[in-house]
């Protein structure tokens, strides 16, 4: 695979700061090298141009916090994407989730100006579905999704001109921290969600078959991986730990059965916050997760 990374070293949608150093906490674990290891063409493309916060004035407008400084970072976001080549295989590591409405967006359009259908598997502890209106915090990272819909303010929402995701094309894993006014529009706009409590019941297995099987019509798949989404026992770096999350091997034994499948065609890593975190341990597991979507097996 020709992998390309692509680094958002981005804070401004989170509650605090440190997100923005994730990018260089993954390649210090050597995200990179690990995936020449499996025999993989890896480049690294650098940074997209973040502001920096303590330069601008943070103030809330229409219900968003530091919404043209997101706005800007995530237009780049697609910008960087959408020209590379339809084989590469984009890995963005981030970085505080809001970046995800430039990298669906981006990846949807890569190879395609109107935008290929895209299904999203959604890995992370919070559904990420607000808009302004049902926002608690203002915090874009809380955001992504509902925007990648078309909800939500029109510049944010059109990243990518016409394209829209499809609420059927939406698969969201490893949820158990929803707002209250979130779990109504994720209800009224029909978002296929596993809770943690599907997965106990279920077990991932079954979880990643169905969800494949539900999202078999997309042309591709992006990965949005949330390092809130595992147990805060096994990635502690994070902003918004909730406890009750997925084990070390449920979150490998997702990546290796999306593997499997073949389909998966981009990764986000997303929310690893070195500030937070005891000996970059945070960093090292997700790369490992990156690792096993990539191929890496035990035997
Ligand atoms: N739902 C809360 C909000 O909107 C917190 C969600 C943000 N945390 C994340 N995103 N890390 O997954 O403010
Ligand atoms: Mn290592
Ligand atoms: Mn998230
Ligand atoms: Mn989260």
């Amino acid at each position: 695979m020709n992998i390309q990374i692509l680094g958002i070293p981005m804070d401004l949608g989170a509650g605090r700061r440190g997100v923005d150093m994730g990018p260089s906490a993954l390649r210090n674990a050597r995200l990179a090298h690990h995936l020449q290891q499996l025999g993989h063409q890896v480049t690294d493309l650098g940074d997209v141009c973040v502001p920096v916060p303590e330069t601008v004035d943070k103030f809330t407008e229409g219900g968003y916090v530091f919404l043209e400084q997101v706005l800007e970072t995530n237009r780049a976001i697609v910008e960087r994407l959408r020209t590379l080549p339809d084989s590469a295989f984009p890995i963005t590591i981030g970085g505080d989730h809001s970046m995800g409405i430039g990298t669906v967006a981006g990846n949807a359009l890569r190879g395609n100006p109107s935008g290929h259908r895209m299904g999203l598997i959604w890995v992370d502890a919070h559904a990420d579905f607000n808009t302004p209106e049902t926002s608690p915090s203002g915090n874009i990272h809380g955001m992504p999704v509902a925007h990648l819909t078309g909800l939500g303010e029109r510049r944010l929402a059109s990243l990518a001109g016409e394209w829209r995701l499809r609420n059927t094309d939406i698969v969201m894993i490893g949820i158990r921290s929803v707002d209250e006014h979130e779990r109504e529009l994720l209800r009224e706009h029909g978002v296929r969600v596993y809770t943690m409590k599907d997965i106990d019941q279920k077990g991932i297995t079954r979880v990643t078959e169905e969800t494949l099987d539900y999202l078999s019509d997309t042309e591709r798949l992006h990965v949005s991986y949330d390092a809130d989404a595992l147990d805060p026992s096994v990635t502690p770096g994070t902003g918004t730990t909730v406890p009750g999350g997925l084990t070390y091997r449920e979150g490998h034994l997702l990546m290796e059965l999306l593997c499997d499948s073949g389909r998966v065609t981009s990764l986000d890593i997303v929310e690893v916050n070195p500030i937070l975190d005891t000996r970059n341990k945070t960093a090292e597991v997700m790369v490992s997760m990156a690792a096993s979507l990539l191929g890496q097996r035990i035997l």
